[in-house]
């Protein structure tokens, strides 16, 4: 059984100790930290996605699996952020309100601090009032939102209006991303950019912090 298929089944069963065990061991074979991160990881959390929703697993499994995901990631995180990178921007992150689904958030703020993208990370359950005052506050060029839910996206569009009513809404981009997410949904909502995936979210990320100057 190859190490990628070996991280991919003990993810599944919530192996956490194992699971960062045989990434360790993927990385000294030479395997590159996207690969263990896609082929391995990633992989895992999808087998455990499609059983969830088929009533196969249920939220405890789910949440073993998670942490051993998140044990693996950080693993790999000093890899795939280049420390030292001149800053190109800054960014408040966050899962939205009433969401607190968190492992495609971490990995979007992996992905952008890995382009020197400075990540203010607001967690989960992140009210607008939040992702508007930080950004405001902190003087942050983009505001990005992850929403995982169906229920709990549309407060993605609450921290668009916020923004406006605030008046920052021409100093700062809004990117949205998550599962249940689409580009129709963020043109809908006024967003300025809609990513699927986290690598494509950080090259995005530095188009728009281009933008903003
Ligand atoms: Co939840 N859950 N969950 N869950 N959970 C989903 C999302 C679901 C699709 C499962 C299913 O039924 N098939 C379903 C939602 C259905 C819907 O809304 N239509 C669901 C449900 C129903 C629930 C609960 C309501 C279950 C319950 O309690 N009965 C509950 C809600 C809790 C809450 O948030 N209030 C719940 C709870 C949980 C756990 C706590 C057990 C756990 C979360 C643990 C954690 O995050 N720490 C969990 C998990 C793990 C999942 C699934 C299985 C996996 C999600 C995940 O981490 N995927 C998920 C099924 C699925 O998505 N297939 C599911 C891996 C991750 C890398 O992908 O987050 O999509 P993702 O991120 C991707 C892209 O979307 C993108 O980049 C990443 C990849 O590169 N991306 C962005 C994400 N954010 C972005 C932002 C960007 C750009 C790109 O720009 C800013």
């Amino acid at each position: 059984m190859s190490i990628l298929v070996e991280i991919s089944e003990n993810l599944q069963r919530g192996k956490a100790k194992m699971v960062k065990e045989l990434v360790q061991q993927a990385l000294d074979q030479g395997l590159s930290a996207q690969q263990i991160l896609a082929e391995g990881l990633m992989d895992g959390m999808a087998v455990i996605g499609e059983k969830f929703k088929k009533n196969e697993v249920f939220v405890p499994e789910v949440l073993v699996a998670a942490r051993a995901m998140n044990m693996g990631t950080a693993l790999l995180k000093p890899i795939l952020v280049k420390e030292g990178t001149k800053s190109v921007g800054k960014a408040c992150l966050g899962t939205v309100k009433g969401d607190l689904h968190d492992i495609g958030k971490n990995l979007v703020r992996m992905m952008l601090e890995s382009k020197g993208i400075e990540v203010i990370d607001l967690g989960t359950d992140v009210s607008p009032e939040t992702f508007v005052e930080t950004a405001k506050n902190q003087n942050c060029q983009l505001i990005c939102c992850s929403a995982l839910l169906t229920t709990t996206m549309g407060a993605i569009g609450d921290v668009v209006k916020l923004a406006e009513q605030e008046g920052i809404r021409d100093q700062v981009k809004i990117m949205v991303g998550g599962a249940p997410v689409t580009q129709a949904f963020a043109d809908q909502i006024g967003a300025d950019a809609y990513t699927s995936d986290a690598a494509s979210a950080a090259d995005t990320a530095v188009e728009l912090c281009k933008k903003v100057g």
